[in-house]
């Protein structure tokens, strides 16, 4: 069975440089840092004068709207020099080294990479949006412990969890896919959680296709809900009614810190 990430949509994008801008302020609300900070921080590196070239691929489900164009709202929004070409695809890839990229970003229904032809380094959006995610829970200036909630331990929550252990924090995992969330448990050494259990959090992670995955009972006060799962993992009501500071946006967060670990 061929198995597709969830794909964004022309939607998702509309004002991505609004959307960045609020993420920005939220980040920097909850760690003391901007999203750039962050990622210097995490992969100890600092941009250079790198020319990113970003490719549209029109194969699978093809092209996207806005995400080229967000593409290259969001590495001009991080300082990057950046083109789109005007070819998709394998011509596309041609145009881009051949108009001096250093970095090219692209992406199909599966795969979105960054890879510098520099050095050789390759990313991949999916680990990348779930450590820097994590990562930016982790620098909640306001937690009161060192217990994180991970819901959605996937593609992208996998990583994520795995980089909290990392920074040795305690890490409670939820995911519907009970088999996954035994392996989860097994591999990484977190606690299973069950969201009938009312134990709060002030770091939260969420990493799931869907809505309302988290139950009242897990919020507290004034908690960090670090989400790149679209929709939203609360509603707006609970948000206003424990005060939630948000870390949530579609694509740029992701992009940033796939950038900066190739550089
Ligand atoms: P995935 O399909 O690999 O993992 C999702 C996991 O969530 C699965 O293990 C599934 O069992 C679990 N899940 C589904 N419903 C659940 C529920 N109600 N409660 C608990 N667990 C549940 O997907 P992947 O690639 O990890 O992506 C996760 C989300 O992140 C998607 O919405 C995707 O579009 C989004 N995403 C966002 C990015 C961003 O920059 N904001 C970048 C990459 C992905
Ligand atoms: C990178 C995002 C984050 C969530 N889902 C991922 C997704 O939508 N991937 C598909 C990207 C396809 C882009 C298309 C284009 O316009 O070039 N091939
Ligand atoms: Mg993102």
């Amino acid at each position: 069975m061929e198995i597709k990430m969830a794909l964004l949509t022309p939607h998702d994008l509309m004002n991505i440089n609004k959307q960045l801008q609020e993420a920005d302020s939220a980040v920097r609300r909850v760690t003391g840092l901007d999203i750039k900070g962050v990622c210097k921080a995490l992969y100890g590196t600092s941009q250079g004068s790198e020319k990113v070239g970003i490719v549209p691929v029109t194969s699978g489900n093809g092209i996207i709207g806005n995400f080229s164009a967000s593409l290259h709202a969001i590495t001009q929004y991080f300082g990057f020099d950046s083109f789109v070409t005007d070819m998709p695809d394998v011509s596309g890839y041609y145009e881009a080294v051949r108009n001096g990229a250093g970095i090219i970003l692209m992406a199909d229904d599966h795969t979105f990479l960054a890879h510098n032809l520099k050095n050789g380094k390759i990313a991949n959006n999916q680990p990348c949006t779930g450590i820097i995610y994590a990562e930016i829970a982790s620098r909640h200036l306001k937690a009161n412990s060192k217990d994180v909630l991970v819901v959605g331990l996937g593609k992208v929550g996998f990583p994520g969890a795995a980089h909290f252990v990392h920074k040795g924090f305690r890490v409670y995992g939820y995911d519907a896919d009970r088999t996954l969330l035994k392996r989860t448990v097994s591999n990484l050494g977190i606690i299973p959680f069950d969201l009938e259990n009312s134990k709060k959090f002030s770091i939260i992670f969420e990493a799931t296709p869907c809505a309302d995955t988290l139950p009242e009972a897990v919020l507290s006060e004034n908690c960090v809900l670090s989400t790149p799962g679209i929709p939203c993992a609360i509603s707006e009501e609970f948000r206003k009614k424990y005060d939630v500071q948000l870390v949530m946006e579609p694509l740029g967060i992701g992009t940033a810190s796939m950038l900066y670990s190739v550089l």
